[in-house]
C-alpha cells in the first residue's frame, strides 16, 4: 500500500520535478498602499479603513498574457497566483462573499484571466489560498498571533463562530477546484501555533481536494509541522525554516529525504526584492546572478525555485522585476539543459561549485569565486567527453583546468557558471 501511495505521489509530482522553475505572483488590494502584503497587520489597519482600497481597486493595465509571456521567456514552467491572501480579498468570483474583484471597479475575475493566459502560454497553473482571513468576522481576531485587530481592546470578547469560517474556507476551495478547470498546484498558506492541521479540518479538506482534482499537487503548509497533505515541501516545517529562501543554508546537500532516504519534492520560494506584495520603496532587488545561483542551488539538491513578482495597483509587473526575468531568461536559453529534469548528482558537491545531473549527463556549474584548478575529483576516469554548453566546444578531461583557461565567453555576462555536459559511462 505504501508503495502504491508513493507511486501516486510520484505521478503527481513528476512534471513538477522536471519543471524546476516557476513564477509566484502576490497581488491584491495591498498593491495600492504599496507597502507589502502584510500592511493591514503591521499597521493595524481596521477593515473599515482598508475598505477604501477595495473601493479604489481598478487595475486598468492588467494584461495577464503579458505576465505569462514574461514568465515563459524567463524559462519558467509554472505559475502560482494568490487567489486570496491573508487580507481576505478574493481575486476570483466567489459566490460566498462580495469581497472580491468582480465587485470592484475592475469588475473582472482576475483568477480566471490569469489561468486562461498562462495555460495559453503552455505553463502549468497553481493557486495560492490563504488559510488566514483577516476580513471574515468568524476568524479569530483579538489575541491571534497575526490578525490586524489582535491587540485592539474593542475586539476583546467578540465571539466568532470558527466553524462558519471553516465552512466558508472549504467552500471557496471547492469553488476554485470546481469552476476554473484543471488546477495543477494548490498552495495553502500557512499554519501557526494551534491554527494548524485539524483546526483547519485539514483531513476533510484534503479529501475534498483529492476528490475534485486527484492529480493536484498540494503544498505542506496545512500543518505547522509541514507533514499534512504535502505532495511537496514548501517550508514552514521543522527542522527547516519557512520559504527555504536560503537553500544554501537551509537545505542539506542531500536535499529533503524521507526516513528511507528517498527524495521528497521541495520548493524554495523567494522574493525578487524583500517583499512578496508590491512595495514601491523597496528597490533592493536581487541580481540575475543571485537568482540563477539560487536556482542552481535548488536543482543541485533536487528542489524547485518559485520566484516571486508583486504586480502594482495598475496590474503591471515592476520593470525592475521584468529586467531580472529577462536576463535570467537569456541564461536559461543557453543553459536550461542543466536545469530542467535535472536533480542532485551522484557525485558529492565539488568545492568550486555545484553539480546537477540528468541520467548519465552531469553538469558542472562553476561559480566564479572558485580559485585554482577546476579539479573534477573522482570523475577523471569515468568521463568520456566534456563540452561547454555555451558553444559545444570540447574540453580536455585529462587534467584539471584553471578557470582562466576557459574561453572568454564561457561565462555569461553575469560571469555565471559555465556548464559542462559530461556524457558519463553507462555503468554510472
Ligand atoms: O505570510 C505569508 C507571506 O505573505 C507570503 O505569502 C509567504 C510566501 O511563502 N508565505 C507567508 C509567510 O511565509
Amino acid at each position: 500500500m505504501a508503495n502504491q501511495l508513493k507511486s501516486k505521489e510520484e505521478k503527481r509530482t513528476s512534471w513538477f520535478m522536471d519543471a524546476r522553475f516557476g513564477m509566484f505572483i502576490h497581488w491584491g488590494l495591498y498593491a495600492i498602499p504599496a507597502r507589502g502584503e502584510w500592511v493591514r497587520s503591521v499597521e493595524r489597519i481596521h477593515k473599515d479603513e482598508y475598505q477604501k482600497f477595495f473601493d479604489e481597486f481598478n487595475p486598468v493595465h492588467y494584461e495577464p498574457r503579458e505576465w505569462a509571456k514574461a514568465a515563459k521567456e524567463a524559462g519558467m514552467k509554472y505559475a502560482v497566483l494568490t487567489a486570496k491572501h491573508h487580507d481576505g480579498f478574493c481575486l476570483f468570483d466567489s459566490q460566498l462573499t462580495d469581497y472580491k474583484s468582480t465587485q470592484t471597479k475592475a469588475g473582472r475575475d482576475l483568477v480566471r484571466e490569469f489561468l486562461d493566459a498562462f495555460r495559453a502560454e503552455g505553463l502549468k497553473v497553481g493557486l495560492y489560498y490563504s488559510l488566514l482571513d483577516w476580513y471574515h468576522d468568524d476568524y479569530p481576531a483579538y489575541g491571534d498571533a497575526h490578525h490586524p485587530m489582535r491587540d485592539n481592546e474593542k475586539y476583546k470578547g467578540r465571539y466568532h463562530h470558527f466553524n462558519n469560517y471553516l465552512e466558508y474556507m472549504h467552500g471557496q476551495v471547492r469553488e476554485l477546484l470546481t469552476n476554473y478547470g484543471k488546477i495543477d498546484i494548490l498552495w495553502f498558506d500557512f499554519s501557526y501555533g494551534n491554527m494548524s492541521g485539524e483546526t483547519w479540518k485539514a483531513t476533510q479538506l484534503i479529501e475534498m481536494v483529492r476528490s475534485l482534482q486527484p492529480h493536484i499537487i498540494i503544498d505542506n503548509r496545512l500543518d505547522a509541522n509541514g507533514e499534512q497533505g504535502g505532495s511537496i515541501k514548501s517550508g514552514h516545517q521543522k527542522p527547516y525554516s519557512g520559504d527555504f529562501a536560503s537553500p544554501e543554508q537551509i537545505i542539506p546537500p542531500e536535499g529533503i529525504v524521507d526516513t528511507l532516504g528517498n527524495p521528497i519534492p521541495w520548493e524554495a520560494c523567494i522574493t525578487l526584492n524583500n517583499n512578496w506584495g508590491y512595495c514601491s520603496r523597496d528597490k533592493t532587488y536581487k541580481s540575475p546572478k543571485v537568482v540563477i545561483r539560487k536556482l542552481v542551488e535548488c536543482v543541485s539538491k533536487n528542489g524547485n525555485l518559485l520566484l516571486n513578482v508583486g504586480p502594482n495597483a495598475k496590474g503591471e509587473i515592476p520593470k525592475e522585476s521584468l529586467e531580472i526575468l529577462s536576463e535570467v531568461g537569456e541564461w536559461m536559453k543557453q543553459n536550461s539543459e542543466s536545469i530542467y529534469a535535472c536533480g542532485k548528482s551522484l557525485y558529492p558537491k565539488p568545492e568550486w561549485g555545484r553539480y546537477t545531473q540528468n541520467g548519465n549527463l552531469l553538469y558542472a556549474h562553476i561559480f566564479e569565486e572558485s580559485v585554482g584548478p577546476i579539479n573534477l575529483k573522482g570523475l577523471a576516469g569515468k568521463v568520456k567527453k566534456a563540452s561547454l554548453l555555451l558553444d559545444g566546444s570540447e574540453l580536455a578531461i585529462t587534467r584539471p583546468w584553471n578557470v582562466s583557461e576557459f574561453p572568454d565567453d564561457a561565462f555569461t555576462n553575469f560571469s555565471e557558471p559555465a556548464h559542462f555536459s559530461f556524457p558519463l559511462p553507462d555503468e554510472i
